[in-house]
């Protein structure tokens, strides 16, 4: 069996996964929020990894090493620009969990830590992303029940914290 939970706090410093994802951009070469603290924490080597990756499209999941960070590997992917739903912001943003997970069981990862992928810079908004997010990843666990030991997500705000434990609530009622 699994367990999914969240928790409040940086994901640069938890030590119960194999696993990060960070919530990146295009380039995959770095950036502000939760990419910026995982670049700073992982050290040069990771930017140096990210280079010859050549980018990665919205929705999409790249693994690197993780150098200095706790974890073994960082999963990047790049959510959805919130641009009032009129983008298919929803269905990428659910590819972008289901393309981590995927990725993450083709490697062997069964403890893997979440953010609140697209819900800072890129505007989405927090309770639609934690349905979007906490649906696709309960389904991909279902499909693939004995892949996984735990997925969490580390949210840095109570806000969003609350939000998504709510969901998570939801699948344990
Ligand atoms: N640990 C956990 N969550 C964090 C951390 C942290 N250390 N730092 C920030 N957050 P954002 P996005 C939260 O903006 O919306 C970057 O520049 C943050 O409070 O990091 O997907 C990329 O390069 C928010 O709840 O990601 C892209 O250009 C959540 O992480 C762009 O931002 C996501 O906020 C991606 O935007």
């Amino acid at each position: 069996m699994y367990l999914i939970k969240t928790i409040k706090g940086d994901i640069t410093k938890v030590t119960d996964v194999q696993a990060i994802v960070n919530a990146a951009n295009n380039s995959l070469l770095g950036g502000g929020g939760v990419d910026g603290a995982i670049h700073r924490a992982a050290g040069p080597k990771l930017l140096a990894e990210c280079r010859t990756l050549h980018g990665c499209e919205t929705g999409e999941a790249k693994i690197t090493k993780a150098y200095n960070l706790p974890c073994s590997y960082v999963i990047h992917t790049v959510g959805s620009i919130w641009n009032g739903g009129r983008d298919k912001e929803e269905e990428l943003l659910a590819n972008c969990y289901f393309n981590s997970m995927k990725l993450a069981m083709e490697n062997g990862i069964r403890t893997i830590a979440f953010p609140s992928i697209s819900t800072g810079v890129y505007a989405f908004p927090v309770e639609l992303a934690a349905k979007v997010a906490v649906g696709t990843v309960n389904r991909f666990l279902q499909d693939n029940p004995d892949s996984f030991d735990l997925v969490e997500w580390v949210l840095f705000d109570a806000h969003t914290e609350a939000v998504y434990e709510a969901e998570v609530d939801k699948i344990y009622e």
